[in-house]
């Protein structure tokens, strides 16, 4: 496949309500879409850094000049036949993996078009639809946060998470497991606490959760270990897991029971599909994360969800639930028991609205071998 042409649109999308964790707050959900020409077909992938470095240091803007200046000119003019070569053209480029993972999502979508096969076929897939779980953020009080439960529940979602931060927890997990007694139910600290709040975690393990995602520093897996030998509660990483190294080691210390896979934080379909892979072999169940994406990037990580090892429900809702519109035909819709289907078409297998894409457009580029 040669890559004859790429281009870059920052988009700025508005979601249906503000998204609120232990550290930022989004109303207006940037992204940048990845565009690429190759033989008479067009790919897409989305990069889902943020406004600002908060979930990860790389933001909106570092993606766009990482991605302008050094990943697109190190494959633009080439010919290319596998995500593993397109990988080691980027080799050079230390970190960003959010946005080379934008650009070799575009190339899986091209490559699987190629094929004339979907994308979940050629990543291994084996599911025709994946389970659907929602996450939800920190709301202003504990009867708004139960009704919102409440809503989602009666819309069909069989997993709810909820994110909490010191002073959001406790209290309301005890509020929310009293009015829902046998709901599948997790928490995401997004880093908000520190191993000296070991006691305090302790009290987690009276809620039946699924697990507890992030407990700790982003970037930490030592204390994390530390902390599940003394929590019952499974722990699932999602920050501290960038490579598959990382999943190896985190692993191998004990750190924790369960991975959370998001392409766009280990650098692509493919890294992401190796620790899939290391956790089958490991016996250690997987689920796939969400960046609050638009159908662009939803669409691929559904492709990945279709994986086997992606046992339990992933943080991937239904279009209706981020965006007013989305930008893609057919929307994602929830199915009544609680799952989405994995699209069958070629590549994606849904189609990009070129007028509700170039409305959401603030900035373009382009640039051709
Ligand atoms: O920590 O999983 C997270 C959204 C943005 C950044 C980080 C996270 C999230 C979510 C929402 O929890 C998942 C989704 O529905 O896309
Ligand atoms: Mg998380």
């Amino acid at each position: 496949m040669k890559l004859e042409a790429i281009e870059l649109r920052h988009l700025e999308m508005e979601l249906v309500e503000p998204f609120e964790t232990s550290g930022w707050r989004e109303t207006i959900r940037p992204c940048i879409i990845v565009t690429i020409h190759s033989d008479g077909l067009t790919g897409y992938g989305e990069c889902v850094a943020g406004a600002g470095p908060w979930y990860s240091y790389e933001t909106i803007q570092t993606a766009w000049h990482v991605l302008e200046d050094f990943c697109i000119p190190a494959v633009l003019g080439h010919d290319i036949s596998s995500a593993e070569e397109l990988q080691a053209k980027l080799k050079p480029i230390r970190g960003h993996p959010m946005a080379k993972a934008a650009l070799e999502a575009a190339f899986w979508d091209v490559l699987a078009q190629a094929k004339n096969i979907s994308l979940a076929k050629l990543l291994g897939g084996t599911k025709d639809r994946i389970e659907s779980g929602i996450s939800i953020g920190i709301q202003k009080d504990i009867p708004t946060l139960l009704s919102v439960i409440e809503q989602r529940c009666a819309q069909g979602y069989k997993r709810i998470k909820l994110k909490v931060k010191p002073g959001w927890d406790i209290t309301v997990l005890r509020a929310v497991r009293q009015r829902f007694p046998t709901l599948d139910l997790m928490a995401d600290a997004n880093a908000a606490y520190t191993i000296a709040d070991l006691e305090h975690l302790k009290q987690f393990d009276e809620f039946g959760l699924m697990m507890l995602e992030q407990p700790l520093e982003y970037d930490d897996l030592i204390d994390h270990a530390r902390l599940q030998r003394e929590l019952k509660t499974p722990i699932c990483l999602d920050e501290s897991i960038k490579t598959p190294d990382d999943a190896r080691k985190a692993l191998d210390l004990g750190a924790c029971k369960i991975i959370n896979i998001k392409p766009g934080r280990v650098g692509g379909l493919l890294n992401a599909k190796r620790i899939h892979d290391l956790c089958l072999s490991r016996g250690v169940p997987v689920w796939c994360g969400g960046m609050l994406e638009t159908g662009i990037g939803r669409a691929a990580n559904v492709a990945l969800a279709s994986l086997p090892n992606f046992t339990l429900p992933n943080d991937i809702s239904a279009s209706a639930r981020y965006w007013r519109e989305d930008i893609i035909e057919p929307p994602f819709v929830l199915e009544p028991d609680g799952t989405i289907r994995v699209p069958t078409g070629s590549g994606l297998g849904v189609r990009v609205v070129m007028e509700r894409l170039e409305r959401a457009t603030r900035r373009r580029a382009t640039t051709r071998c």
